[in-house]
């Protein structure tokens, strides 16, 4: 019987039947705690032996049981490891794809138009200072456009965070010499919010410095961008004059939106004699154009997106429904 007992014990397929057979012989009712109970009505001298024999069986069956349960457990463990591995070449779920804010989408396509005739892209840090933010972009101290600029000032510090990516400029230039053409895109920020501003947007400006540069070339280079930005190849577009500090003669851009309304897009003008000064270049030799843009006003305008707020709310819902699957 203990032969066949074992063999059963260690032929056991899985924990279930080894479990039944624990039950069969060391249960409640199990064989060997009936003889261990039936010890009880023999006499004394028989129940020594026979309690001796039947305990040495039940530490054979617990130990046997104890032994086949741990490699059954083993093996089902590898089981498990070799059934469950995880796919990593699977595709990821659906609803676990990301998208691209519009922004990325607006500033990689503009980069991508620009850069192929010949621009190259800066960026720079967010916090400059007064000297380059300001005072060499031709913005004196108490020039009213210092105060139109509702600028972040960084207390105990001479430092703002930029508020246009123009101080870019100014060290390009000063590290790099004409003849050049290039952007900067990047973060700008200024202490205003409602549905047309956000304490931080995004800029894109460039400049494009070599002999010989005119406003017939700014010009041309302004109205090929917005008719390629906008997709339409007859797009009507207005340059109204105005005024910046850093460019002379300077001018507003407004683009015609249907039924009459013209729609402001960019400001540009030619590059200021003191602001090329200021970087260290002749303006006798070289002359130069800069235009500067908001990029949620791009995005805006040909997304069809009405609040700038949303931009930053950080609602993937809004994203999912905005953003885009690709960039490049
Ligand atoms: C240097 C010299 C000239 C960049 C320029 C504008 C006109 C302009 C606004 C458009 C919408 C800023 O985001 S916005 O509010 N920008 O109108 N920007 S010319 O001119 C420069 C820049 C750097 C050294």
């Amino acid at each position: 019987m203990q032969q066949e007992w074992l063999q059963q014990i260690n032929s056991a397929q899985d924990l279930k039947v080894l479990d039944e057979l624990r039950v069969q012989l060391l249960g409640k009712n199990g064989l060997i705690t009936q003889q261990l109970k039936a010890l009880g009505t023999l006499a004394p001298e028989e129940r020594k032996t026979k309690g001796a024999q039947i305990n040495a069986l039940k530490d054979l069956f617990t130990s046997s049981i104890d032994e086949k349960k741990i490699s059954l457990e083993q093996q089902a463990l590898k089981l498990r490891l070799t059934n469950e591995k995880i796919d990593i070449t699977l595709p990821p779920r659906p609803e676990m794809v990301g998208k691209f804010h519009p922004i990325s989408k607006v500033i990689a396509d503009i980069t991508k138009y620009f850069s192929q005739i010949g621009f190259q892209v800066f960026d720079g840090p967010h916090i400059e200072t007064q000297e380059l933010n300001f005072d060499a972009l031709n913005i004196p101290a108490h020039h009213p456009a210092r105060q139109s600029h509702d600028t972040f000032y960084i207390e105990g510090s001479d430092e703002v965070l930029r508020t246009h990516t123009s101080p870019m400029e100014i060290r390009t230039l000063r590290k790099h010499k004409p003849p050049i053409r290039f952007l900067s895109p990047g973060r700008t920020f200024r202490s205003d919010y409602d549905a047309t501003h956000t304490p931080m947007f995004h800029q894109m400006e460039g400049v494009v410095i070599e002999e010989g540069i005119n406003f017939g070339h700014l010009k041309g280079t302004i109205i090929d961008f917005c008719r390629w930005f906008f997709e339409d190849p007859n797009l009507k577009l207005r340059f109204r004059p105005s005024f910046f500090p850093f460019t002379e003669p300077s001018a507003e851009v407004d683009i015609g939106w249907g039924n009459g309304k013209w729609l402001e897009v960019l400001g540009c003008g030619m590059m200021h004699p003191t602001v090329l000064a200021n970087c260290g270049i002749d303006s006798t030799k070289y002359q130069g154009f800069a235009f500067g843009m908001g990029m949620e006003r791009f995005a805006m305008l040909k997304y069809g997106i009405n609040d700038i707020r949303a931009f930053y709310e950080g609602d993937t819902r809004w994203l999912d429904m905005h953003g885009f699957g690709s960039i490049t």
